[in-house]
């Protein structure tokens, strides 16, 4: 081999190093931005998409104008650190549950949730309909909280995600609901503040929807549920705690001086009010709650983590 054969192949070689150089480096950079997307994906759960809160002692209940006395008394209540889903769980998210699992939720096997009928002011009542997560009967995508779904199966979905990642998941307890509602525990009637919502904070019975008790002035642009994250987090960096689906809580309903509620020993708790709902259910304070195995078309949940 002369001098010149081999300049000639130790270029080649240089070459071929920067060659594979540069494909390494594409594919560093690709799998950095996947793994940036799927981070900021709100669709399907990653640990990036949970916000880690700290704790303290707030005052929970209403201290506003009425609200009805389950709302009532304001009183002193501790919360300990835990994590909180940025949002809803999705669509997507249950999905992958499903399909993982072959689950089938309350809906599935009684083939019933309850969905909305209105045909108008006077014809208007809640109705077992043959809906599901998956068909609600309204227009979702994978990007839309999942809905129709019971206490039952946002627990089973809780315990699926327990075992997928070895951390304990559950629903947040009423009061966590509650202190993060409250951007940590602050005393404002809704969780962007105390004004009225002007349509770019929260997915409610706005001028979209037929109903009497509709706003007939703002606007949101949702008359069903808004895909996750469609409007403008809380102080905490959450999203739509008030409004688009109500929302499971852990605990079963109790009068906040300890009493059960007559033929609703077993209930649990729902927050935040939904795009079927007026404005005041996504009060801070209000309380909401229903069976373990009810499911209606506007009802979802978030997830929860014990920080311990
Ligand atoms: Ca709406
Ligand atoms: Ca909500």
């Amino acid at each position: 081999m002369n001098i010149f054969t081999k300049n000639i192949n130790q270029q080649k070689r240089v070459k071929g190093f920067f060659f594979l150089k540069k494909i390494f480096v594409f594919l560093l950079f690709t799998a950095f931005l996947l793994t940036c997307h799927r981070d900021e994906d709100p669709f399907l759960y990653s640990e990036n998409t949970m916000i880690k809160i700290f704790g303290g002692e707030f005052m929970m209940g209403n201290e506003f104008d009425s609200l009805g006395p389950l709302s009532l008394p304001s009183h002193p209540v501790t919360v300990e650190d835990f994590q909180i889903s940025k949002y809803e769980v999705s669509v997507a998210e249950f999905n992958t549950f499903v399909s993982e699992t072959g689950y089938k939720t309350d809906a599935e096997q009684e083939k019933w949730a309850y969905g909305y009928v209105y045909i108008n002011d006077t014809t208007r009542r809640w109705e077992k309909q043959d809906i599901t997560w998956s068909n609600p009967r309204y227009n979702q995508s994978d990007h839309h909280p999942v809905t129709c779904v019971s206490w039952n199966d946002a627990k089973a979905y809780c315990d699926w995600l327990t075992r997928k990642t070895s951390k304990s998941y559950r629903l947040p307890l009423e009061k966590e609901w509650e202190f993060i509602a409250r951007s940590g525990g602050k005393s404002i009637k809704y969780p962007w503040g105390d004004h009225l919502p002007s349509g770019q904070e929260a997915n409610f019975s706005d001028v979209n929807t037929p109903y009497p008790w509709a706003d007939s002035i703002t606007n949101d642009a949702y008359a069903f549920s808004a895909p996750c994250g469609s409007y403008f987090p809380n102080e905490l960096g959450i999203f739509d705690l008030a409004g688009n689906v109500w929302e499971w809580c852990e605990d079963m309903i109790k009068t906040y001086d300890g009493k059960s509620i007559v033929d609703y020993e077993e209930a649990r708790v729902m927050r935040g009010g939904s795009f079927h709902n007026r404005e005041n259910t996504m009060r801070t304070a209000w309380r909401n709650y229903d069976y373990p195995n009810s499911r209606y078309f506007n009802l979802g949940f978030r997830v929860a983590l014990s920080s311990h």
